[in-house]
């Protein structure tokens, strides 16, 4: 038995007005709940310092930068490092990286019990558009200020677990998902900020893209084996709502924890990592049943090529 009891601590509401010191607190009692109900692994969402910037089309490059962290743990954020290391919980926290070479990525990190820095991931599947739209209802412009993540699909070893981070639209990508089943991963931890309408079709209701969200990601789960901890930033930012809905998915694909919530929330299950061994090594035993000569497609094609030639 490998057990590891996990929190995903969805969160309400970041207005573009609130600072990061305000939003830290939020986080601070959040850990300190999840301490009281005994979890030594704690998953924060997407973008989880700040408002959803993307969704605001910023002219200015300093603007868009002060959205951005420079380096972690900061001023701001050394309060959540010093509190996670004295409950001797691990954390998971999205935020947006300005590297010192000036890239700028939409990064989740992951460090030990000991608030040790282990493992980064950095999007890699960027929604959106990169100019300003007024076609659609609102923007999304992570196509804009993001570049796709470039240190792939890595699994780190962290209490005593195989664990893998993706970051929101990741999540409805098969691919992603596999990447990091076939190093072997028995948790994957993510973080989302999904808005409740899609800018481009008003018929879309926030009900479809909650079904959406767990469809890939209970999929993902039992496609793969893996735990998969899926956490939203939740509610109205400034007049634009965000879907909730954060889930603890089993290696079953069974939604094991789901909020009830649109606000700070923390929902709470012991994982057993040993439960993800029987899928491994049956239906998805990937060594036995994975058939690579037909799959040459995935890894050399993005978009469709029809049989006739014409391309979609
Ligand atoms: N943050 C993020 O990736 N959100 C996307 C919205 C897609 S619509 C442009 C998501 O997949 O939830």
């Amino acid at each position: 038995m490998r057990e590891i009891v996990i929190g995903a601590a969805q969160m309400g509401p970041i207005q573009r007005a609130d600072t990061r010191e305000a939003v830290v607190a939020r986080m601070l009692a959040l850990l300190d709940q999840a301490k009281d109900a005994g979890c030594q692994l704690v998953i924060f969402p997407e973008l989880c310092l700040t408002t959803f910037f993307p969704r605001w089309y910023i002219a200015d490059q300093a603007e868009v930068d002060s959205w951005f962290e420079t380096e972690m743990p900061n001023a701001a954020t050394q309060p959540l490092f010093n509190r996670a290391r004295a409950h001797s919980i691990a954390i998971s926290i999205g935020y947006g990286e300005l590297t010192p070479d000036g890239r700028h990525f939409n990064t989740q990190i992951l460090t030990d019990r000991q608030a040790n820095i282990i493992g980064k991931y950095r999007k890699i599947h960027l929604p959106g558009h990169d100019e300003y739209d007024p076609e659609r209802s609102f923007q999304h412009l992570e196509k804009r200020y993001f570049a796709p993540g470039d240190l792939g699909f890595p699994v780190f070893r962290n209490m005593d677990a195989w664990m893998g981070m993706l970051i929101c639209n990741d999540r409805r990508w098969p691919e992603a998902y596999r990447e990091m089943g076939l190093q072997g991963v028995e948790l994957i931890v993510l973080g989302y900020n999904t808005p409740s309408g899609n800018s481009q079709n008003a018929d879309e209701t926030p009900e479809m893209r909650d079904f959406h969200s767990d469809l890939s990601v209970q999929a993902g789960a039992y496609q793969n084996s893996a735990f998969v901890v899926a956490v939203a930033k939740a509610g109205n930012e400034d007049g634009h709502p965000l879907n909730g809905g954060s889930v603890i998915v089993s290696p079953d694909g069974v939604i094991l924890q789901k909020a009830k919530t649109l606000g700070d929330e923390l929902l709470v299950q012991a994982c057993d990592m040993d439960a993800t061994a029987f899928g491994k090594a049956s239906v998805f035993d990937f060594k036995r049943h994975r058939r690579i000569e037909h799959y040459g497609r995935i890894a050399t094609q993005t978009g469709v090529i029809y049989p006739d030639g014409k391309e979609g």
